[in-house]
């Protein structure tokens, strides 16, 4: 049976199965990022393979047998990652990576780099019980306890990653930078196609209707649930318990209402006010 421990990183918690201080220190201060690189910034939980699908089918003009035979672990590397680390450092330009790191541990080369980055947020509730949920039987994650438990870890930035409020607003002091396009899960519920529109834009790539409806098709929660290279489902036993959940579990905007207390709930919206107090962004969910 792995572990399920976690180690801090610069105070961060991070899981210790497939995390190194030293693929981590590499990542800051040398991994060198290209200015052909399209980098996915999320916070975990908050839609970050969903555009990674988006991306890899716009890539390839709305035809899917790019993310149909590829894993997405080669796709798109989780550059924190040792193996994350080791297909980046051998992927062929153009290269799309993937990271939860949050702003201060990103590699510091993004500085003088013309690389694009998407950063996906989502409603930090819905992203809560995603969470709860996946760390149920993703291995490398702690075990969550009861709700009542997560809600107090989550608040206080005791998971993965840290806390959701500073990862947000560290990733939002980079707004005004061209290279940088922020998008939400819940825009690309409201609206897919414009959704898809409004990235190729910032990517500089041009669609046809034909090639934007098969990016939205490929893309939808069913047809990602069933392709193999996406849903999670190769991942080893080791790391995952496929018996206990599956990772495309439900794909919707506002489940936190069926697994949030009304006291949880309002619990949460007190202290999201009070860590989120003069940022100065209206989101989707506020
Ligand atoms: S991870 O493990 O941090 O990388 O997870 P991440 O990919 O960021 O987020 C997982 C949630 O995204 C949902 N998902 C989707 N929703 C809608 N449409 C599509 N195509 C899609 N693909 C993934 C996934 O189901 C997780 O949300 P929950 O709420 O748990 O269902």
């Amino acid at each position: 049976m792995t572990e399920r421990t976690c180690f801090t990183y610069k105070g961060i918690p991070l899981p210790t199965m497939g995390y190194s201080e030293e693929s981590l220190s590499y990542m800051e201060n040398e991994f060198q990022l290209l200015d052909d690189d399209v980098v996915t910034v999320s916070y975990p939980k908050s839609g970050t393979n969903w555009m990674l699908e988006i991306l890899g089918l716009i890539w390839h003009d709305g035809d899917p047998s790019w993310v149909q035979s590829v894993l997405m672990s080669d796709r798109s590397p989780w550059i924190e990652t040792a193996s994350g680390l080791n297909v980046a450092l051998n992927y062929p330009p153009p290269r799309f990576l993937t990271t939860h790191l949050p702003f201060q541990l990103f590699p510091k080369s993004f500085l003088h780099s013309k690389c694009k980055i998407i950063y996906v947020m989502r409603n930090p509730k819905d992203v809560l019980v995603s969470h709860y949920h996946f760390a149920k039987f993703f291995q490398p994650l702690e075990e969550p306890g009861t709700m009542e438990e997560f809600v107090e870890k989550f608040l206080n930035g005791n998971v993965i990653y840290g806390s959701w409020f500073d990862h947000v607003k560290g990733w939002m002091k980079m707004k005004n930078r061209p290279n940088i396009f922020f998008i939400s899960y819940e825009e690309l519920h409201q609206d897919l196609r414009g959704s898809v529109k409004r990235i190729c834009y910032f990517l500089g790539k041009e669609l046809d209707s034909h090639q934007l409806d098969e990016v939205v098709k490929y893309a939808s929660f069913q047809i990602m649930k069933d392709n193999k290279m996406s849903n999670f489902s190769q991942i080893p036993e080791e790391y995952m318990n496929h018996k206990k959940g599956k990772f495309m579990r439900k794909g919707i905007c506002g489940d936190w209402k069926n697994h949030l207390t009304v006291a949880q709930s309002e619990h949460f919206d007190h202290v999201y006010q009070e860590k989120m107090q003069g940022v100065g962004v209206t989101f989707p969910w506020d």
